[in-house]
């Protein structure tokens, strides 16, 4: 039984744990899009792909990992944090849809991820930095956060990211550009991840792998979440129209269940008895 890493020396929220079961813990859903944040988007996109039992606990606002963010997972009484980390993890412990990949793939694979996750990404935080009222609001976490205690979710919770986003922004120097500079940000960057996706399916061919779901996971926020402009969801049907088709291909595939987890906020995993 696989029982390497992790912390153990934590209460877990689900003590009664099933052998290779990965307990996700995340954000609930919301309307817009299944998560506002790509890394719970981008994990469970990930034990999708590489068809790995797992089920949903919603961090209700309150249970956050060792390093103080969701996602984390737990798997086999240990909890495991940070997407990238839990990926690598679960890539060596249970399945590995990368087996295929060599290590030139590898090597571009890291690249893309570089792009997306640490440079396209800055697109929608600048936008969420912007305006953030969505957050709490009816398609955001407002239906989660009703009576007195969700109040004071909606209060805390509020400043909390505004604040998370606000250092993350200006730290990275984006924060202090205009609209019009991250437009043109924007669509540099888009060009760029369209051009390495070309006409294929997914980013290595005909079968998905992790980068796939890193992609989809960000391109999705693009598409599915409030912009700074609206020039920038133009420019991706116009100009990049092979990503808004790559998200809908994995949507499609991947995510049956897309419509009830956004209309009826569905947390379930049981998301192939959708298809
Ligand atoms: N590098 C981390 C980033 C996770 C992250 O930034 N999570 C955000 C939500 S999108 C979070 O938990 N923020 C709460 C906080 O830091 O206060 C990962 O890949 O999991």
């Amino acid at each position: 039984m696989p029982k390497k890493g992790g912390k153990k020396d934590r209460r877990l929220l689900k003590p009664d744990w099933q052998e290779n079961h990965v307990y996700l813990v995340q954000f609930p859903r919301i309307k817009m899009i299944p998560s506002a944040s790509p890394y719970c988007l981008k994990l469970e996109t990930w034990l999708r792909i590489a068809d790995v039992p797992y089920t949903n606990i919603s961090n209700e606002f309150k249970h956050w990992s060792p390093k103080g963010q969701v996602p984390f997972i737990e798997l086999n009484g240990r909890t495991f944090s940070d997407s990238n980390d839990i990926i690598d993890h679960l890539k060596k412990e249970l399945k590995n849809p990368d087996q295929r990949l060599s290590s030139q793939d590898d090597a571009y694979s890291n690249a893309i991820h570089a792009l997306i996750e640490n440079s396209l990404k800055w697109v929608y935080m600048y936008a969420r930095h912007k305006n953030n009222k969505w957050f709490f609001g009816p398609d955001g976490f407002g239906p989660h956060t009703k009576g007195l205690k969700g109040a004071l979710v909606k209060i805390f919770g509020k400043m909390r990211f505004a604040k998370e986003i606000k250092n993350a922004v200006m730290a990275n120097g984006i924060g202090n550009q205009t609209p019009a500079e991250v437009v043109q940000f924007a669509k540099d960057q888009l060009k760029a991840v369209s051009v390495i996706l070309g006409d294929k399916d997914y980013f290595f061919g005909d079968i998905p792998t992790t980068i796939d779901a890193t992609a989809f996971a960000h391109l999705a926020q693009l598409v599915y979440t409030p912009q700074i402009d609206p020039d920038i969801k133009k420019y991706m049907e116009t100009c990049t129209s092979n990503l808004v088709q790559f998200v809908e291909r994995v949507k499609t595939r991947y995510w049956p269940d897309w419509n009830n987890a956004t209309q009826h906020l569905y947390f379930n995993s049981n998301w192939k008895e959708q298809r």
